[in-house]
């Protein structure tokens, strides 16, 4: 086996592609840019330009370069990163399933919220949790954005994608990331006798793991309710598929595991009913890894699939790669450094080894907000000023003044980088320019 790590000029793209693709496992392919993100993406003083299209600007725009930039980079196409190795895991549990993975990350509002039930006043929509190009287009924040389109055309569908949130800033959050999507119809007439009959026969060929330790003690109740459009039995058949075909992947994924703890809880989201989460003990927390549930029948029927039942999921791909591969931080995997790169093959999972960490500096900044005030808004300037050496950002303190009413907060910043010693002197750059730029953009007042 040998890689090559390449350099796209125009990009700045780094790929490894690899001549072992005779491995069994589905879709290496050589990465090699779509034409459209072969151009960068930029913003100017009144537009955004991405994909070689132009988007006015609006009072909605909060896209920013640091962000932009993420959209060339599509791990999820590059031969042996950790993230399209996972992903051709992954699809090769589902055969027979049409998979999708080259959609553009601009979509529409309509695409990412309305056609999948989002309240008018959801708060996924709000500006502090989306990136907006303008008003009506935005970059997506899930891979449900391409369900409507893609039921249209088949019904058994994977989806794979960058996706693209303002969220905190940890070891398992990051501002963009990857989703896959599944999804699966059956005819509501039949699906209880279909069902039932692939089921027993799947647990046939595939026999429990002792490795794998899987709870559910969900039940469908009023909170988490069957749709009133739906028999019990079609949508209770619907939904054991949708989790044995998910236990099913994870045995797969995961044979290797000596132990690892599984559990399902409730959940909610616009666009199933009933709805789930799958979450894997990880260096001994729960971390979510998928939602899930029973497709809206409304969704259905805009399908022009009003006959059918089905299930959908949206897993993170970064979250899986870090509990097989043991990746410990999720901003590894945008890494350049060969050292992270040079460590894996195409198709093959081994468990990362880790290089010398380097010293960690600490800062706190302390600040009165102004109403409205919002975390995300202070890590999104975080990022721009510091991109990945910062590593945490914490609220550690907030307090309210007894006579003005005035609130005040004071963050800590953990910086470090991924792939080199960051000397003293460069952090104090950055905490300056942070402290300049948080009173500039978001009208705080410094304590
Ligand atoms: C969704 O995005 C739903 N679209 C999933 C879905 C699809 C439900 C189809 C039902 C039917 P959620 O916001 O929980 O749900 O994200 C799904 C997964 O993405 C999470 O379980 C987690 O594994 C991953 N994820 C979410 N936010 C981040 C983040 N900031 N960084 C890395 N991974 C994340
Ligand atoms: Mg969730």
């Amino acid at each position: 086996m040998w890689h090559l790590i390449y350099t796209s000029k125009k990009s700045g793209a780094v790929g490894l592609s690899s001549r072992s693709d005779l491995t069994g496992f589905s879709l290496v392919r050589v990465y090699q840019p779509t034409e459209a993100l072969e151009v960068p993406p930029k913003i100017t003083t009144d537009s955004i330009i991405i994909g070689g299209k132009t988007y006015p600007k609006d009072d909605a725009t909060n896209v920013t370069t640091t962000i932009l930039e993420k959209t060339a980079r599509q791990l999820h196409l590059i031969p042996a990163h950790p993230i399209a190795t996972i992903k051709d895991r992954i699809a090769s549990t589902f055969p027979g399933f049409k998979h999708y993975d080259q959609f553009s990350p601009v979509v529409t509002t309509k695409e990412n919220f309305d056609d999948l039930c989002f309240s008018d006043d959801h708060p996924g929509r709000s500006v502090t949790d989306t990136y907006y190009l303008n008003n009506k287009i935005m970059l997506r924040t899930h891979t449900s954005a391409h369900q409507l389109q893609t039921l249209k055309e088949s019904d058994k569908l994977l989806v794979t994608a960058d996706v693209y949130r303002r969220d905190e800033i940890d070891a398992s959050h990051y501002p963009a990331f990857h989703q896959m999507e599944g999804a699966q119809l059956f005819d509501a007439k039949t699906v209880v006798a279909d069902v039932q009959k692939e089921i027993k026969e799947a647990l046939a060929a595939n026999p429990a793991s002792a490795g794998i330790q899987t709870t559910d003690t969900t039940l469908i109740t009023p909170e988490n309710p069957k749709q009133d459009c739906h028999d019990e039995a079609a949508m209770l058949a619907t939904a054991d598929h949708l989790k044995h075909s998910l236990n099913l992947m994870v045995r797969r994924l995961f044979s290797q595991e000596k132990n690892l703890q599984v559990r399902w809880i409730d959940a909610q989201f616009p666009f199933t009913s009933p709805s789930w989460e799958m979450e894997i003990l990880y260096q001994g927390k729960w971390l979510e890894v998928l939602g899930c549930g029973v497709i809206r029948q409304d969704i259905l029927n805009n399908a022009d699939k009003p006959d059918k039942i089905g299930w959908a999921f949206g897993l993170g791909l970064e979250r899986l790669a870090m509990v097989l591969y043991g990746i410990p931080d999720i901003r590894l995997f945008w890494s350049q450094d060969a050292r992270f790169l040079r460590q894996f093959e195409p198709s093959k999972i081994q468990k990362f080894k880790p290089f010398s960490k380097y010293s960690p500096c600490i800062k706190d900044i302390s600040f009165w907000v102004p109403e409205g005030f919002h975390e995300n808004n202070f890590c999104e300037v975080v990022r721009d000023v510091a991109g990945d050496i910062a590593e945490t950002v914490e609220m550690i303190d907030k307090f309210t003044h007894p006579k003005t009413n005035r609130q005040s907060v004071c963050f800590r910043i953990n910086y470090r980088s991924m792939d080199r010693n960051v000397t003293n002197n460069e952090i104090n750059e950055i905490q300056e320019k942070l402290r300049t730029e948080v009173v500039d953009r978001m009208k705080v007042e410094l304590r």
